[in-house]
């Protein structure tokens, strides 16, 4: 570790470097961020991008009192190196280390919690207004991506720090990149491009206009040109901003520590809101990442020297490439077949897709709820949009799901990947929702495939239905099951017994079916004799099928890897209340009624009891009580 890193321990220490130290430092802290994230992987390019920034936030604003807000969270890096965390920074992302994001339970210099995007403007000014409030006095500052700007929260934000006109900061970090390349009508406007040479170009013909006019010409001329901020401000972005209510300030060059310090310095005395809009490099200072920015926004480990990442030897594709393959199968024979990103093109595996049909893929931005009711609309004109977006940002989009598409019963086919635990990510990430959220809303089908062939079945099934259909998966390799050359439909409803018993049926979903395949094998060394049951559809579930096992054992252990609350286990129960079935035991297994932690994601299944190892227990145990039970009974 660098010797000036090295002597910080709190951002105060910081502020008695010098400006040549100061740079010095940002040196130090690229180094450790790319020795630390080349071994734990993260979300390298973005933290790089904003070192600098960091260092002249820090230097100016007095966190913890002053209040630092990032967007996403994933460019925080240098902001934990700075505030404390500098020993334990190598345990980044691993479990029992410190968390990949801002998380206000790890330190106080993490004002505001975060890992989905856009939010640091409303929780933001939500901070300014309780500051005035309790007659408080501290700055607050929001720093947001121009990728998260492109979000409808973002705005909604703007919209009330405008009107408010409270003194509330924001940065914006401008770097022309979302993950992939940012898109979007906001993006052109902000581009460097449109400000340097259109600038010019109007400035010059308002000038001539101005001459011509008689007598008052060249004074209009000479008072803009002493205003020469305001008349770049009428053609910049600034112009948008100034238009909501902000004072406009930019655009900065986001690497030149002294600019930012002596602008920050003076914005810190100003009153009322302010955008300063700083350039970015993403990946700066790291050739690999400067130059493909994409591939190292978030990244495994990797070698330093030759930017290539250590990958597995492992042939067995993601389920992510399966999707994306399968839907370019079926979409070349079907032309109706769209497909939507919410800025997520390679993450989703929707790139192929997008080079083989450029006019029927659409990446709206991050603007999952923009998305949903867009497809919507595309559903409405007899268009098969799928719609793939990871289960966690979906949850943006419930009422668009709810009000836009199930109450309309239109055909939108919704691709949650990421779906149960995702691992490093942690909290903010984990996809244990989606079931809950997605189960209740009327004419929704939900589907769970057990391994990567059922998803090009269940793929082919949803686009080939009607009214709205999910399906969701988890995150990484599938199970390696040979892939079927044909693409079949999957009845509606119907589970898959895949072995039959009398002691105990195991309802399993998605992913977690092969698991509880291998507790059945391992029951029956134990003398436990269990059904398995691939549920394949989470709804309708298959009452038929739950029928028939009932006549064979009272005994039900479902599992999935989605919160309790809501999930297929609850769909189970309800079924058996709705049927008015009695005498069955019943034995859920999932995630409880809590936040997950980061860590691997086959540490946390085995954890929360939904590996084999978990299902074996569970098994045994149920078995066991109702045994007990059986013998309290006769006596
Ligand atoms: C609601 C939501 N959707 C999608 C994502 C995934 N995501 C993480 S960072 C990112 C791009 C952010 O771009 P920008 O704000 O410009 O930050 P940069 O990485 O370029 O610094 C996206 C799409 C997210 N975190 N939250």
């Amino acid at each position: 570790m660098g010797r000036l890193l090295n002597s910080i321990n709190s951002p105060y220490d910081i502020k008695g470097l010098s400006r040549e130290e100061l740079c010095a430092l940002a040196g130090e802290i690229r180094e450790e961020i790319l020795k630390t994230i080349s071994m734990t992987g993260g979300h390298l390019a973005s933290s790089l991008g904003v070192v600098e920034l960091t260092i002249a936030l820090h230097y100016i604003f007095d966190s913890p009192r002053d209040k630092i807000i990032w967007d996403v969270g994933h460019q925080a890096y240098a902001h934990k190196l700075l505030t404390g965390r500098r020993d334990v920074f190598k345990t980044l992302r691993q479990s029992d280390g410190i968390s990949g994001f801002p998380n206000i339970h790890e330190s106080i210099y993490d004002a505001f919690g975060v890992g989905h995007s856009s939010t640091s403007i409303s929780a933001g000014l939500g901070m300014v207004v309780g500051r005035d409030l309790k007659g408080e006095d501290y700055k607050v500052v929001s720093v947001i991506g121009d990728g998260s700007m492109t979000a409808g929260l973002a705005f909604e934000g703007l919209n009330q720090t405008g009107h408010l006109k409270k003194d509330l900061i924001i940065v914006l970090n401008d770097n022309e990149m979302s993950i992939a390349k940012n898109v979007g009508a906001l993006s052109s406007f902000l581009s460097r491009k449109f400000t340097g040479r259109f600038v010019s170009k109007v400035k010059r013909e308002l000038e001539t206009f101005f001459h011509a006019i008689p007598k008052i010409g060249d004074g209009i001329v000479s008072i803009a040109k002493r205003a020469e901020d305001s008349l770049i401000t009428l053609f910049t972005p600034g112009m948008m901003f100034e238009g909501l209510g902000l004072n406009y300030i930019g655009p900065l060059d986001g690497h030149n520590i002294d600019q930012l310090i002596n602008l920050f310095e003076n914005v810190k005395e100003l009153n009322g809101p302010h955008l300063i809009h700083v350039i970015t490099k993403k990946g700066k200072g790291y050739a690999p990442a400067e130059e493909e920015p994409s591939r190292f926004h978030g990244v495994g480990p990797f070698d330093i020297a030759s930017g290539k990442t250590v990958s597995s030897d492992s042939k067995v594709p993601s389920y992510t490439k399966v999707f994306g393959d399968t839907l370019v199968e079926l979409a070349s024979k079907n032309d109706k077949v769209l497909a939507i990103t919410a800025a997520m093109p390679e993450g989703t595996g929707l790139e192929r897709f997008s080079k083989e049909f450029p006019d029927r893929f659409c990446d709206v931005g991050i603007a999952e709820q923009h998305g949903v009711t867009f497809a919507a609309g595309l559903a409405a004109r007899g268009f098969v949009p799928v719609v793939a977006i990871y289960s966690t940002f979906l949850q943006r989009a419930f009422d668009q799901i709810a009000h836009d598409v199930c109450l309309q019963n239109l055909h939108v086919v919704f691709v949650l990947d990421r779906a149960g635990i995702v691992g490093a990510d942690g909290p903010t990430h984990h996809g244990l929702f989606d079931l809950s959220y997605l189960r209740p809303l009327p004419n929704m089908i939900v589907m769970a495939p057990k391994d990567e062939c059922e998803l090009r079945d269940m793929l082919n099934t949803a686009i080939g239905l009607d009214g709205p259909v999910a399906i969701r998966y988890p995150r990484g390799k599938g199970v390696g099951v040979s892939i079927e050359p044909e693409i079949k439909a999957i009845p509606v409803g119907k589970a898959e017994m895949l072995k039959d018993g009398g002691d105990i049926a195991i309802l399993a979903a998605g992913n977690c079916v092969y698991p509880a395949l291998q507790a059945a094998q391992t029951l029956k060394k134990h003398h436990i004799d269990a059904a398995v049951i691939n549920a394949r559809f989470i709804k309708p579930i298959d009452e038929e099928l739950i029928f028939s096992l009932l006549c064979k054992t009272n005994r039900l252990l479902t599992v999935e890897e989605n919160v309790l609350g809501g999930g297929f286990g609850s769909g189970v129960l309800e079924l058996l209340e709705r049927i008015g079935v009695k005498g069955v035991s019943v034995k859920r297994l999932g995630i409880p009624d809590c936040f997950v932690r980061h860590g691997a994601q086959d540490e946390l299944r085995k954890e929360f009891g939904i590996d084999a190892s978990g299902i074996v227990k569970a098994a045994q145990l149920l078995v066991l009580e109702d045994e007990g039970e059986e013998k309290r009974a006769s006596r």
